[in-house]
């Protein structure tokens, strides 16, 4: 189908930036059809080149276009999104929304190179230095500072469910994953019921079903 909206994606235990477009879309109840390439194997390389033209994924493809990166994906989908808006309606809500997700899209290397998303792995050993710990501290502030803002709209960081929401969503498994204590890093339980509540979306859980049926045991990069 000409029109057929396709996002390519990477493993769903690993693939973290995969899973920001594909949870915004779910959630928007955008339809597209899936396409998988797996990452970590020798061939991984010329797999994606056959999609992107970053060398990364995810990929959304649609006809002739293609889009790549995972924040401009949130963004097309954002403005293709029919009944679900993916951004507050609120201009100054929306900028500071966008600044949260620009900042995980840019920052928090340690974390990420640390505390890799490993959706179904744990491991409650893991001391993490102090970058990744500043790392921790600072998006602990930025749910707890944005859920108190817009704590009327909903239980996501600007009310409803935003780009912001699926930008962060594989921070939530990896603390999850990592056993870290948010407490020990500022939280007042506001950003650990936020967590909470990201995890318990009903499409978190289906990626989570999708993970389990790769069949990949854990043991994070
Ligand atoms: N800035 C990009 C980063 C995408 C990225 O690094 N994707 C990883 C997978 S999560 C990838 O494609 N790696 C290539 C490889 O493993 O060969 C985005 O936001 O989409």
């Amino acid at each position: 189908m000409h029109n057929e909206i396709v996002l390519v994606i990477g493993n769903k235990a690993w693939s973290s930036w995969s899973l920001r477009p594909w949870l915004a879309a779910k959630v928007a109840g955008i339809p597209f059809r899936e396409e998988h390439v797996q990452l970590r194997q020798p061939d991984s390389a010329a797999q994606i080149a056959r999609h992107s033209p970053s060398a990364r994924v995810p990929v959304l493809k649609r006809g002739a276009l293609t889009v790549w990166d995972s924040l401009a994906i949130c963004e097309y989908l954002a403005e293709i999104s029919a009944h679900v808006k993916l951004w507050p309606d609120d201009p100054a809500a929306r900028a500071v929304a966008r600044s949260v997700a620009a900042e995980i899209h840019s920052s928090f290397h340690a974390l990420r190179k640390e505390l890799s998303m490993d959706f179904h792995a744990r491991f409650n050993r893991v001391e993490p230095s102090d970058a990744a710990k500043a790392d921790i501290a600072r998006i602990v502030a930025v749910w707890r500072d944005t859920r108190k803002a817009y704590d009327a709209g909903g239980p996501f960081l600007f009310g409803a469910f935003s780009v912001a929401d699926a930008m962060y969503a594989p921070v939530a498994t990896r603390f999850r994953t990592y056993g870290i204590d948010l407490a020990a890093f500022g939280d007042d339980g506001t950003a650990a019921a936020y967590a909470h509540e990201v995890l318990s979306l009903p499409a978190m859980h289906d990626w989570g079903q999708g993970a389990a049926r790769e069949g990949i045991a854990g043991g994070a990069a």
